[in-house]
């Protein structure tokens, strides 16, 4: 039993216990032969997943809440924490994309809960409770937009429209929570923690080409997801003479490398990609009547990132013109960039340095929970590196003595935050 006597500073987190929690979770949905997981938002995995973590999160004396849109909130409190005050809460998610690793959002979860195993094996008590949280369809990639239940929770979509979202496939957002007995009682918006921090893998290249262990992060990028669903004739491909197409196929790869292309033009942090485009009929001797695909822009500059935006809508109304289709977009997800609390990125990097790792100031280019967490209370973010900046990938990998590192700057920050240990 480690005593808290010692100075808190002296407390570290178990690597080895951490390890195996995000082994015990990557377990589940596990994709073959590889060392990813698929658990899309709302799905079974994501149930099973949801009900490991939620058994730990008892097994730990957490108390714990799921609200209307299935966000999960465990509550720890020491001996002599002051249960009164508004917990500091960390967490992230644990819906993973088709293709994801297993430390995307899990990491940030799972190290909440070595947080807390930490401090209560060492008997300490935290001035505030700790809060340990995981936020449903932070992916968005199977209802879309992406980080949908901390916006819910912080009041920044009405819960009414979040349960009628539609998905991908099809289904309803309400039903499938219902489905997966995760639509609980507990209020949205919730009444907001003292301070938010997100420990997260960077899921870029830039710690681990430049060295760095630790990443404080200063703020998140804009993000803006349109779906685009184009309309022409469909034909015959060996009889209908070129001029006469009207080819939703050619229109959506027309706009794919224009996607590309605009964000090379454009230069700065602008990225453009298309990774959704399905063609109906989808036949090889078919000219496509239909195409139906989703567009993601991100930029740090908001001016730009509406620049971006623009000229993609002047693009498709041009093409769409020219070839004879009619092109509809919808908006899928639209969130401005956002600046973390400055004195609490300053707190990254000093409890960073605190515990020997100089940390490398940057802006996040995926969009974390944290994002929203900022607009109701301060809030900052920690990552550590992705081994080749590989994530969204199953091959994502980072580095155990890494995911150490950043569990116990976490460690630091929370006890920091929550008042010291008393
Ligand atoms: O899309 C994103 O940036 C995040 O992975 N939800
Ligand atoms: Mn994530
Ligand atoms: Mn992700």
């Amino acid at each position: 039993m480690r005593s808290a006597s010692a100075s808190p500073l002296a407390l570290r987190v178990s690597g080895r216990r951490l390890l195996d929690r995000i082994d015990e979770l990557a377990a589940i949905g596990a994709i073959e032969g590889t060392q990813g997981c698929a658990r899309l938002a709302l799905t079974d995995a994501d149930r099973r997943g949801r009900d490991l973590v939620t058994a730990s999160m008892r097994d730990l004396g957490m108390e714990v809440a799921v609200d209307g849109v299935g966000n999960v909130v465990g509550i720890w409190c020491g001996a002599a924490t002051d249960a009164s005050l508004a917990p500091v809460m960390t967490g992230s998610h644990i819906d993973t994309v088709r293709t994801g690793g297993r430390y995307d959002g899990n990491l940030g979860v799972l190290a909440g809960l070595e947080v807390v195993e930490t401090l209560s094996e060492a008997g300490a008590s935290p001035t505030r409770p700790i809060a340990v949280a995981f936020f449903t369809n932070e992916e968005g990639a199977r209802f879309p937009p992406d980080m949908l239940g901390s916006l819910v929770y912080v009041g920044g979509m009405p819960l009414e429209d979040a349960l009628d979202i539609t998905g991908i496939d099809g289904t309803n957002v309400g039903a499938e929570l219902e489905k997966i007995g995760y639509r609980g009682a507990a209020p949205c918006p919730a009444t907001p923690p003292h301070a938010f921090v997100e420990l997260h893998i960077e899921q870029g290249p830039v710690l681990d080409t430049e060295g760095f262990v630790i990443g404080a992060v200063e703020g998140v990028q804009g993000i803006s997801w349109t779906e685009l669903t184009i309309v022409g004739q469909s034909n015959h491909a060996g009889t209908t003479p070129m001029h006469l197409r009207h080819d939703a196929g050619y229109v959506a790869a027309a706009v794919t490398t224009f996607v590309r292309d605009l964000a090379l033009e454009s230069g700065g942090t602008q990225v453009g990609t298309v990774g959704a485009l399905t063609l109906h009929p989808n036949l090889v001797n078919v000219i496509a009547s239909r195409a139906t695909m989703r567009v993601d822009l991100r930029n740090t500059d908001e001016a730009r990132l509406g620049e971006a935006e623009a000229r993609l809508a002047t693009f498709c109304d041009e093409l769409a013109a020219r070839e004879g289709v009619t092109v509809e977009a919808r908006r899928l997800a639209r969130f401005e960039p956002v600046d973390f609390d400055p004195s609490l990125v300053d707190k990254v990097a000093a409890t960073a340095a605190a515990l020997g790792h100089r940390a490398r100031r940057m802006p996040s280019g995926a969009g974390h929970d944290a994002q929203m967490l900022a607009r109701v209370c301060p809030a900052a973010m920690i990552f550590i590196p992705s081994v080749a900046g590989i994530s969204h990938n199953p091959a994502e990998f980072t580095d155990p003595a890494h995911l150490e590192a950043g569990a116990n700057v976490l460690l630091h920050l929370l006890i920091d935050l929550a008042g010291g240990l008393c």
